[in-house]
């Protein structure tokens, strides 16, 4: 099989029925243009749950001319604000309303954790659109006061077509960081998904479907990178494109974007998020947070707290304690309760997550991301060298900082270079908090009021007062 942990030897049917496998192109599920179908998993056995539609070239092609036409003839972008709104909002009441077979099917393609799937992720993925939702009809330009006889006004206008890639370590929220502004903006949308999990968005995208939306202005491909994901990102009608995944990959988008049409190009990417433990801190619970920090969904998050820096004097006791946290920790099927780690995405993993201590900055495992379960423990002494080295990587996702001093605080927040700074917490996604990379972590933010500049144009409108010149 691809994937065998000890735990999971208690298989438990996953409560849902598989529905959409197909595209959904134009309000419609379709066959690939090829008819291809490839495998979709299920990661604590290597079964294969299901056939899929796999999508090259032709498939984008036949997205985004339905993207196209849903932007161009309406009525999404010309859709008054409000009523864009309350469908934001229908979509959000359906994910409530489906939230359990949605975090099932979740759990079942991707094989995180049921309870995490349906206690954290799922009211997540509401509450976004109910944010976006809210930000519909409060779009607005501006008044500009300039120089000369004239009346200056910006429009904030939606960009057009917008190609969307995303990862499958977080399929669902992926989906709603994407699609949840570029909606609210007036946009329209062709979405590929990650080849490992292609299963959630089709579901909600029927939720959408059931909510109102007008065909054609959310269209879902499933299919590989290289074949259909360079398709969109390359694509000439396809006004902006926006991704998450590896480093690698966003430099080739960034490529593509830049050999096509020049559309702009948003990417949130890898990471090695420092989380540094100060000597004042309560140390119970800094283990406690950096074993969150590290560990959660399987180590596999963007911004996981990889390399935990922890002060000389509390190293000893830090160390020992973080290492019994680790043993601690219930490996298992993700369909369990209780269970706090289920298998990794879709490769050989751990039967036992990992801490490495006396870590040096120059090793392989403090430089390069993991996505895994392994916790790498640096000593420092100063303050001064620790922001050097926490900032010494080529990444610049995330930080976090445990102190009991607001002067520490304050100087660590102001130090660090990374696009989210949590301090004595880890991990926090509000929709409204704006999350992103500084260096090669990425361009561009994502979630809060930020993500919405992603999705539109600024046009400026002059027109000369009355008796003006010209
Ligand atoms: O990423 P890819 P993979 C990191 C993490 C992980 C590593 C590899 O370190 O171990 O990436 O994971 C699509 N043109 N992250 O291979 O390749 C692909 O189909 C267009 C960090 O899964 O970046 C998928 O939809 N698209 C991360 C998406 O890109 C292409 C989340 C991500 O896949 C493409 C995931 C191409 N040439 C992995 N090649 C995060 N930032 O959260 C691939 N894709």
């Amino acid at each position: 099989s691809r994937f065998t942990t000890a735990a999971a030897i208690e298989l438990i049917t996953p409560p849902v029925q598989i529905q959409y496998t197909k595209h959904l192109i134009n309000g419609q599920f379709v066959d690939a243009a090829s008819g291809k179908t490839f495998p979709t998993y299920d990661p604590r056995t290597g079964e294969v749950i299901a056939h899929v539609a796999e999508g090259d070239a032709e498939d984008i092609n036949r997205a985004v001319a339905a993207a196209r036409k849903a932007f161009d003839e309406g009525p999404w972008p010309k859709m008054s604000a409000y009523e864009r709104s309350r469908i934001l909002l229908r979509f959000a009441d359906l994910v409530e309303k489906h939230s359990e077979e949605l975090a099932a099917l979740e759990t079942w393609n991707n094989g995180k954790p049921y309870e995490q799937a349906a206690h954290a992720e799922l009211p997540m993925l509401a509450r976004l659109f109910y944010y976006y939702a809210g930000w519909a009809d409060k779009i607005h330009g501006l008044t500009v006061p300039a120089d000369g006889p004239y009346h200056v006004q910006t429009l904030h206008e939606p960009i057009g077509v917008a190609g969307q890639i995303i990862p499958w370590n977080f399929p669902l929220l992926m989906f709603a960081w994407k699609v949840g502004p570029a909606l609210a903006c007036g946009n329209t949308i062709v979405l590929k998904t990650a080849e490992q999990t292609p299963l959630t968005a089709l579901y909600v995208a029927k939720l959408f479907q059931e909510a109102g939306l007008p065909p054609g202005v959310l269209n879902i491909v499933s299919g590989y990178g290289p074949t259909a994901g360079a398709a969109l990102a390359s694509h000439m009608d396809v006004d902006k494109i926006a991704f998450t995944g590896s480093t690698d990959t966003g430099k080739i988008i960034l490529e593509l974007a830049a050999k096509s049409n020049l559309k702009p190009v948003t990417l949130e990417l890898g990471g090695k998020s420092p989380f540094i433990i100060c000597e004042d801190a309560d140390i119970d619970k800094a283990v406690e947070l950096a074993h969150f920090a590290l560990f959660f969904n399987q180590g596999q998050c963007c911004c996981a707290g990889s390399r935990t820096f922890v002060h000389e004097r509390v190293y000893d006791e830090f160390l020992e304690k973080a290492k019994a946290r680790a043993l601690k920790r219930t490996v298992g099927d993700p369909f369990k309760k209780g269970v706090e780690q289920g298998p990794q995405i879709d490769s050989e993993q751990f039967q036992k997550p990992t801490v490495f201590s006396n870590v040096q900055d120059d090793m392989l495992i403090a430089q390069d991301e993991i996505f895994g379960p392994v916790q790498s423990i640096l000593k420092f002494k100063e303050l001064d060298e620790v922001v050097r080295r926490a900032n010494s990587t080529r990444y610049g996702l995330a930080a976090g900082v445990f102190t009991r001093s607001v002067d520490t605080a304050n100087t660590l927040t102001r130090a660090l270079r990374a696009g989210t700074v949590w301090v004595n917490c880890f991990d926090v996604f509000d929709a409204a908090i704006p999350f992103g990379g500084y260096k090669m972590s990425g361009i561009g933010r994502e979630k809060g009021i930020y993500s919405l500049h992603n999705y539109l144009q600024v046009k400026a409108v002059v027109t000369p007062l009355k008796n003006a010149a010209w």
